[in-house]
């Protein structure tokens, strides 16, 4: 029956996110009994939790969807090139309904715990509703970016305003018009919001610690013919994406950044800025994101573009980062730097003057008081281990994820964790899906390789059982090392690299380059699942 779930099942998906919906339609369609459980009231993930004013993805949206189905793709509209947080969330519910997935989902239930029970290889699944399931196989769609990064600001519980984190936003939204209100964080999300909220409030005061590049967004709206010029190119943009550095349609310069001079590299920074998209960072030479030389010239084209927008004195001192582009996310922008021309707009440096505390009625940093009405946090997320650790999931022998994570970050290929049989992760560390992909293209990849190795296993495991070996996953590690060391990324703090949670333990969360993930992924399944143990 609807929205009840069966006491034992052959899998459970948690989420119900783009991977957690395809996991459930995939595993359904192979004659799985499977279940899933979802902590909001809806589906759509990351699109249902961030509905903070100015959401939007910075992909865009002739790849920011399912591959799988022509029927999907033909009954469904873009209205933008970058689609809105509202529009993102519509088309993931029209996909549930199209699906028919809503009834396999218990909503408003978050998985609390998972435990092995080796006796009889199952997984014993609660949830904070008190719901107990067993199943067989256990898939992880928690997203990467899921569990909500709070600074433990001192006094913040006395503070009389709204004091609210981007993916908490309430559903009926927050009047903010005429308020005094701070912004705490400059990642992508920070930018959506200040640039969108600058002309409504009162007076705007943006705390910022690091500053961050921003690339001018080119979002116009789709007519029927461009949306016919993309469902001809389908075909062809899909295998695209497969190849690509980060699982968009686009891919690197092939020519070597040696074999150009300074006059072709600047025309060729000019046309890719000029696209208005993260083709900026995911097309552009190589050598950026490994040579320092490389990405300081790219990086003073950068702030050069930067520069040209901000007229107010002093702005661009604070607001131009002097890190490397491309060695921390650089969000797309509609107005962002505009915003800080306005007379309301204020930008405090926390470099020069940390917070302090929050007080009852607003910030103090070390050598000012701000009075406010709204605190929002956008200090980001405890990316790609937050979410899955969150739970307290034990494998073989009770052992902890958790703990295995809080002392080093390792996974085979983010898809198996040594000692967790039979439990699947999409979007964890040490695969493209923790970071460095246009998500709908990782998600869907390492659904489709799980549900099929779910299907080999079925097939061929006397106990259907299938579990990563450690030498497996030692050689990935090592193999994911030598290949994210290599990057500047890894020298630079940010989520990336696991440095904006405290005693996070430091990696590139991310591999780097989708279509040497993905071949590599094939090559496993092609040798039988070679590095996974069937027994
Ligand atoms: P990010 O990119 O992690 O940005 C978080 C921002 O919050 C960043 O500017 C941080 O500064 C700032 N922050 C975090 N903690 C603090 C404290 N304690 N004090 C002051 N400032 C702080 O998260 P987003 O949500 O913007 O973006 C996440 C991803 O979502 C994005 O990369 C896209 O892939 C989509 P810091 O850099 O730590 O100095």
């Amino acid at each position: 029956p609807a929205n009840t779930s069966p006491a034992t099942l052959d899998a459970v998906v948690i989420g119900a996110g783009f991977a957690g919906l395809y996991a459930l339609h995939r595993l359904r369609e192979m004659g799985l009994n499977v279940h899933g459980f979802e902590a909001g009231t809806g589906v759509a993930g990351t699109w249902y939790w961030n509905r903070y004013p100015g959401a939007r993805t910075d992909s865009a949206s002739d790849v920011y969807q399912y591959w799988f189905s022509d029927e999907l793709l033909k009954d469904w509209n873009w209205s933008e090139r970058f689609p809105a947080q509202e529009e993102t969330e519509r088309y993931l519910n029209f996909v549930a309904d199209r699906l028919n997935l809503r009834p396999m989902i218990s909503f408003s239930q978050r998985v609390t715990a998972a435990k092995w029970d080796a006796a009889s290889n199952v997984w014993v699944v609660t949830t904070d509703k008190g719901e107990s399931v067993r199943c067989r196989y256990l898939l992880s769609c928690l997203g990467p970016l899921t569990e909500p990064k709070v600074p433990p600001f001192k006094g913040h519980e006395n503070f009389k305003g709204q004091f609210i984190h981007t993916s908490r936003w309430p559903k009926g939204g927050m009047d903010l018009r005429g308020k005094r209100v701070g912004v705490i964080g400059t990642g992508a999300t920070g930018v959506q919001v200040i640039q969108t909220i600058a002309s409504q409030v009162g007076e705007l005061f943006v705390f910022q610690r690091t500053p961050t590049y921003a690339i001018a967004m080119r979002n116009p709206k789709l007519t029927d013919a461009d949306r016919a010029a993309t469902r001809a190119r389908h075909k062809e943009t899909g295998e695209a994406v497969k190849h690509s550095l980060a699982g968009f349609a686009f891919n690197m310069q092939t020519t070597p950044w040696a074999d150009t001079t300074k006059e072709q590299r600047r025309k060729i920074f000019e046309d890719l800025y000029a696209d208005g998209s993260l083709i900026m960072w995911g097309g552009n030479f190589g050598e950026v994101l490994v040579d320092p030389v490389a990405n300081e010239e790219l990086s003073e084209f950068m702030r050069e573009k930067m520069r040209s927008r901000l007229t107010k004195p002093g702005a661009a001192d604070k607001l131009i980062p002097k890190y490397g582009f491309g060695t921390r996310r650089p969000p797309l922008d509609i107005g962002y730097l505009e915003a800080f021309n306005r007379e309301n707009v204020h930008i405090v440096d926390l470099l020069e003057s940390p917070i302090e505390r929050v007080t009852e009625t607003g910030i103090k940093t070390g050598n000012a008081e701000y009075p406010l009405d709204v605190i929002i946090l956008a200090t980001g997320f405890d990316a790609a281990t937050g979410a899955i650790t969150a739970i307290d999931i034990r494998g073989r022998d009770g052992v902890a994820i958790k703990d295995l994570w809080d002392r080093d970050i390792t996974t085979a290929m983010g898809l198996q964790k040594h000692g967790f049989p039979n439990f699947f992760t999409s979007a964890a560390p040490l695969a493209p899906a923790a970071a460095f992909c246009n998500l709908p293209t990782c998600l869907q990849q390492q659904v489709e390789w799980i549900t099929d190795c779910i299907g080999y296993v079925e097939k061929n495991g006397k106990d259907k059982v299938v579990e990563a070996t450690q030498a497996f996953e030692d050689n990935w590690v090592k193999h994911h090392d030598e290949v994210t060391n290599a990057t500047l990324i890894a020298k630079v703090d940010s989520w990336w690299t696991g440095a904006n949670i405290a005693g996070k333990p430091r990696r590139v969360l991310s591999y780097v380059h989708v279509g040497n993930y993905r071949q590599a992924c094939e090559d496993v399944a092609r040798k039988g699942y070679e590095g996974f143990e069937i027994r």
